[in-house]
């Protein structure tokens, strides 16, 4: 992190504290994860959830239902045709699957929709008393001067700015965490990037905005007041501070990873070259594809360690 003052303050999470701090959690009778559907008085979460090692989160339902598919049989715990159950079947807001010690979970899309998503889920691993837990974000991304398809793993989230930092308003006072990922586990998937080697895969900074359009200096939203030059001096300028590739969630995954003390990672393909054009034009069978690509390298990574337990 370029931040290093931010970085330095930040506390880290003593080993009782166990992925939250707060002390007023400790004084409730009862815990309602309202957006997941459990609570502490109606689900026995050490019994569901108190083996699981890993988490991955990704923005849509249906891809981490597929990643839960695919970890089944990787994992030799059944096949990839088998119907993993949705846990938060009652709600529609988030979906989650566990197969044995990994629970994939939707977050949406965007900064508030994670947010909302991980303050749960980090309570839940609490409430689970779980240990020795890993968390990756997989998804998607526009890149800048790479190759589509591409998968950058992120060493740090920058907001439209290029700071290294999330900026949290809180009763409107703004806290600035360092976005800083974890980066042991993004080179252990970088090196199973290596063995795999079927695609193109770097280690590279990602750009976190808080929208797809005017937010990612796109020409082709509902507004657009810059012309083409401010565009491409924009993802000039970002390509030159180390960016190579932008989406919305990864600044509050990498400051939430880091409060709670979960070692984290974000491993995202890219659609398109930005440099190139705004449209994400690809036939389905393209974008499933790539899709797939985070999926293998963070699953690489969890049967290495599995496999060690
Ligand atoms: C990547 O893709 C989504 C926008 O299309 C957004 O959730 C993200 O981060
Ligand atoms: N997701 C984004 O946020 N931006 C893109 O360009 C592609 C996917």
């Amino acid at each position: 992190c370029s931040n290093k003052d931010l970085c330095r303050k930040e506390p880290t999470c003593p080993p009782k504290c166990a992925y939250v701090s707060n002390p007023y959690l400790e004084t409730m009778k009862e815990d309602v994860l309202y957006h997941f559907d459990l609570g502490t008085k109606t689900h026995d979460l050490p019994a569901m959830f108190g083996d699981v090692k890993f988490i991955c989160v990704g923005g849509s339902s249906s891809r981490m239902k597929t990643f839960s598919q695919y970890m089944n049989e990787l994992l030799g715990l059944g096949r990839a045709t088998d119907d993993i159950p949705n846990i938060c079947a009652q709600t529609d807001r988030y979906s989650m699957y566990k197969v044995g010690p990994v629970l994939a979970v939707s977050h949406g899309m965007g900064i508030p929709s994670i947010s909302i998503m991980l303050h749960e889920l980090f309570k839940l691993l609490y409430h689970a008393k779980c240990t020795d837990v890993v968390a990756f974000r997989i998804g998607t991304s526009g890149g800048i001067g790479l190759k589509p398809g591409t998968v950058v793993i992120s060493k740090v989230s920058v907001d439209p700015s290029f700071h290294p930092h999330f900026e949290q308003n809180v009763m409107g006072k703004i806290t600035a965490y360092c976005t800083e990922l974890n980066a042991h586990l993004s080179q252990e998937l970088l090196n199973c990037s290596k063995e795999n080697n079927e695609f193109d895969t770097i280690i590279g900074t990602t750009l976190c905005t808080s929208d797809f359009y005017e937010g990612q200096a796109r020409l082709d939203g509902a507004f657009c007041n810059y012309t083409h030059e401010d565009k491409m001096k924009y993802l000039q300028r970002a390509y030159d501070t180390g960016v190579r590739n932008i989406e919305m969630e990864s600044s509050v995954f990498a400051a939430m990873c880091k409060r709670s003390g979960l070692p984290g990672a974000v491993v995202c393909v890219t659609l398109l070259d930005r440099l190139q054009g705004d449209q994400i034009d690809n036939s389905h069978e393209v974008l499933a594809e790539y899709q797939e690509r985070p999926q293998k390298l963070v699953g690489c990574y969890i049967k290495k360690v599995f496999c060690k337990i």
